[in-house]
This record gives C-alpha cells, sequence and structure tokens, in this order.
C-alpha cells in the first residue's frame, strides 16, 4: 500500500502565521534600531535580519517552495506461499527550513557571542560547529530510514550541537564574567533559554523521524520554537540592551 504524508490545513495555516509574526518582528526590530545611535545598533542589525530570514523562508514554504517528497519503501517478506508486500511512504521534507538556519543560527551565536564578550576565535568556532550541525542534520533528514547513514549523520549533526552547547556554557560564561556582574546574569538567563529552546529540535526532529509526527505536527512543533528562538529571543535581547549600556559592543 502507498501513504502519503502531506500538509493539511492546519499546518498551512501556521506556516502563514509565522510568515506574519516574522515580518512584523523585523519591522519593529528595525524600528528600534533607529532608536539607538548608529554606532550600537550591532544587536539590531543581526536580530532584524534573522527574522527576516526566517519571513522569507516561512513565505516559501506557505506557498509551497522549499519543499520535497521523500519516499520510504519498506518491505515485508512473508513465507508459507503468502507473496511479500510492501508499504510506500510519500512524505514531505521542508528543506527550506534548512536553509534558514543556516544562516539563523550562526546569527544567533554572533548576537550570544558579542555578548559574552567572546573571542574571535571562539565565536568562529563554535558557528563553525553550528554549520557542520545543520549541514549533516540536513543530510540525516533526506537519508533512508532506519539505516546507519541516517543515524550516523543524527549522531555527528549532535556532536557538532555539543560543541555549540559547550561554546556558550563554558567559554562564554568564562569571558562574560570579566565584562560585568549585571552583563554575566544577562548572559546566563538567555544563553540558558537558548540551550533549552535549541535542544528542543533534534528532539521534535527525533520524534519526526520515529514516525510519530504528522506533517502538520511537525510544522506546529517547529513553529512555537522558532517564534521562541528567534522572536522571544531578539524582543529580550534588545529590550535588556536598552537597559543596560554595558552591553554596548562597537566594531
Ligand atoms: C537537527 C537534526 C539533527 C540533530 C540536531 C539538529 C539541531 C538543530 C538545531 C536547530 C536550531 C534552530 C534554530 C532556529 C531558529 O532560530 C538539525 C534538527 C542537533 C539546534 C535555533
Amino acid at each position: 500500500d502507498v501513504h502519503y504524508q502531506v500538509i493539511g490545513d492546519s499546518g498551512a495555516r501556521t506556516l502563514w502565521v509565522v510568515f506574519v509574526i516574522m515580518a512584523i518582528a523585523s519591522a519593529l526590530f528595525a524600528g528600534w534600531s533607529l532608536k539607538v545611535a548608529v554606532s550600537n545598533r550591532l544587536y539590531h542589525v543581526i536580530t532584524t535580519v534573522i527574522t527576516i530570514i526566517a519571513a522569507i523562508s516561512y513565505f516559501a514554504m506557505a506557498t509551497g517552495q522549499g519543499v520535497s517528497v521523500k519516499t520510504t519503501v519498506i518491505h515485508h517478506h512473508h513465507e508459507h506461499g503468502v507473496p511479500d508486500t510492501t508499504t510506500t511512504i510519500h512524505r514531505q521534507v521542508f528543506w527550506a527550513r534548512y536553509v534558514d538556519w543556516l544562516f539563523t543560527t550562526p546569527l544567533l551565536l554572533l548576537d550570544l557571542g558579542i555578548l559574552a564578550g567572546l573571542s574571535g576565535a571562539h565565536i568562529l568556532m563554535a558557528i563553525i560547529a553550528d554549520v557542520v550541525m545543520i549541514v549533516v542534520g540536513l543530510m540525516a533528514s533526506f537519508g533512508t530510514e532506519n539505516t546507519p547513514q541516517k543515524w550516523g549523520n543524527f549522531a555527528i549533526s549532535m556532536l557538532a550541537f555539543l560543541v555549540v552547547i559547550w561554546h556558550l556554557a563554558l567559554n562564554g560564561r568564562t569571558a562574560v564574567r570579566n565584562v560585568s556582574q549585571n552583563v554575566a546574569n544577562f548572559y546566563m538567563a538567555i544563553a540558558g533559554f537558548t540551550v533549552v529552546v535549541w535542544t528542543a529540535y533534534p528532539v521534535v526532529w527525533g520524534v519526526t523521524a520515529g514516525g510519530h509526527l504528522s506533517i502538520d505536527g511537525e510544522i506546529i512543533a517547529y513553529a512555537i520554537l522558532d517564534v521562541l528562538a528567534k522572536v522571544v529571543f531578539g524582543a529580550w535581547l534588545l529590550v535588556t540592551h536598552a537597559k543596560l549600556p554595558e552591553t554596548n559592543v562597537e566594531l
């Protein structure tokens, strides 16, 4: 038998809603940047670009672009004269997300790295590990179900993710202590939030790969995470930056 796993009404509506949220957030963040001196707009620029990229990616997905259909054939072996049968699953894979993440996750790390006062070398290493995580994660998404290929790529991507967390949690914490106590407290809160939200992505991915989530369920889960990781994160960062002059950086 043949199964089609494709987007439904709630998934389609969710893609449009997140597109609108990202577009509004982009306009607000860009507007806020006009209220601060040009020399002090680095976080605004980075944070606005993040939501603009997300808006573009959601627009693409909402209008049916950035999506491919992945076919999985499962063989059932029968004995005693019963003929072998197969189950074929055609499932949509929204790869536009990975293009979004490829650009936005390094920018989010740049926001956090600058906030913590991390060295250029540490920021670069975190970003390279992050790019490996996303590209290999894309490989895993298109890998053949239940094979060492798919789960091997997942494991490599998870290792790269651990390197990213290492930089945020250990190097970031060490660096930010030399900035100021207020900035250190804020960094620990927003970096902690980031680690929790980001960790949910491989969880959603694993539940999806395990066949336990419909396309619409997957879209809604990632939609919630994307709004937390980009919009809530960005608003929190920019509002706190306005209140804490020690977070100022000139680059
Ligand atoms: C994948 C699957 C393979 C294993 C791992 C993953 C991690 C993804 C992450 C994504 C974060 C995205 C954000 C987007 C929007 O702002 C690729 C799901 C580790 C951490 C923060």
